[in-house]
């Protein structure tokens, strides 16, 4: 069975709507930094060199790593969940684009703020740049429902992950109405709520 290895509202839930939103059958392992160990007793070091999640393993002797690697492999396990378009389409890569973006754009930023080392120097770079990719991103959502046009797929399970940060550093979104709205409609999903219940990130 496929496992995913998490820490709860990191960026781990992207993957974890993914899978909940495909129908997959999953097992979680909860990854503890502090230790670098999971909650099953498994070196995570061994798991993922890199030390970070999500890392999803797929058999004793494969585990997937990079979340945009992972929510892809995801969704081509059950394409009628249409949560990615074919491969080798014009529109895969149109995906794969928004999977950069975030990853690179906007989950970096906010990086910053869980840094214990970083001054207010680089908190308020940091938070100059999520603006700017607010704005950008607020203007995009005006007018469509999702990242790709009316439905939804893994990269929009991925922004409401990195949105979801804002409340943990203090970052209103109000300037950014389509943001708000966008954060509303993938909330109301089912598939986001049992995967947020079972992060404890909400009551059950
Ligand atoms: N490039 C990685 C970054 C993953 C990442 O930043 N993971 C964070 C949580 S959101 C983490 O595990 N941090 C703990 C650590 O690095 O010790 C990806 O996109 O999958």
């Amino acid at each position: 069975m496929l496992k995913l290895y998490f820490a709860p509202g990191a960026c781990s839930l992207s993957p974890h709507i993914a899978l909940r939103e495909a129908g997959l059958a999953f097992e979680l392992d909860r990854v503890d930094f502090a230790t670098k160990t999971t909650a099953a007793g498994e070196n995570f070091l061994a798991v993922n060199p890199r030390g970070y999640v999500p890392a999803l393993r797929i058999d004793a002797a494969t585990v997937l790593i990079e979340g945009p690697a992972i929510v892809q492999y995801i969704a081509d396990q059950n394409p009628a969940s249409n949560l990615a378009p074919a491969n080798g389409t014009i529109a895969r890569y149109q995906l794969q684009g928004w999977l950069a973006f975030l990853n690179s754009e906007v989950h970096k930023p906010f990086g910053t703020f869980f840094n214990p080392k970083a001054d207010d120097a680089a908190k308020a770079n940091a938070r100059d740049a999520l603006t700017r990719r607010f704005e950008y991103l607020n203007g995009e959502l005006t007018g469509r429902t999702h990242l790709t046009g009316e439905t939804f797929t893994v990269a929009d399970g991925y922004l409401f992950t990195l949105l979801g940060w804002t409340k943990y550093i203090g970052y209103d979104l109000a300037p950014f109405p389509s943001l708000q709205s966008f954060v509303g409609r993938v909330f109301e999903r089912p598939a986001v709520q049992a995967a947020m219940k079972a992060e404890g990130l909400i009551k059950g």
